[in-house]
């Protein structure tokens, strides 16, 4: 049995030039081809590499590897940071781009102390 010890290490397939399918090609997440995902790099074994419920081809909606403007990052699930993960943003018609954790959550508990004693006429 013939075995590739450099293919048998990770789940890319020569043949296949997107072996997870999530339309960015191998070569393209494994941006320096040492079979290693190195930092700032999408796992070509994986379609979701931040699981956030979004394939990296679907963050990196133009597949050149970059989180270009209007794209979430395919290797941070909260790419807004606001607590809320890319994929549940979207499930829920929220801007995974935009901080938007206290929209709708009133925050009116500042009140003017003077309004309460209104007794010294003019
Ligand atoms: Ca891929
Ligand atoms: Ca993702
Ligand atoms: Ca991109
Ligand atoms: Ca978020």
């Amino acid at each position: 049995m013939l075995s590739n010890e450099i293919e048998e290490s990770t789940c890319t397939d020569p043949q296949d030039s997107d072996s997870d399918d999530d339309g960015i090609p191998d070569g393209v997440e494994d941006s320096n081809h040492n079979g290693v995902v190195d930092f700032g790099e999408t796992d070509p074994c994986d379609p979701d590499t931040d699981g956030d419920g979004i394939l990296d081809g679907d963050e990196d909606s133009n597949h050149n590897s970059i989180v270009d403007n209007g794209e979430t990052d395919p290797l941070d699930y909260d790419t807004d940071n606001d607590g809320m993960d890319d994929g549940w943003e979207i499930e829920f018609g929220l801007d995974p781009l935009v901080d938007d954790a206290d929209e709708g959550v009133p925050s009116e508990s500042e009140e003017d102390p003077e309004e309460a004693s209104s007794d010294d006429s003019e």
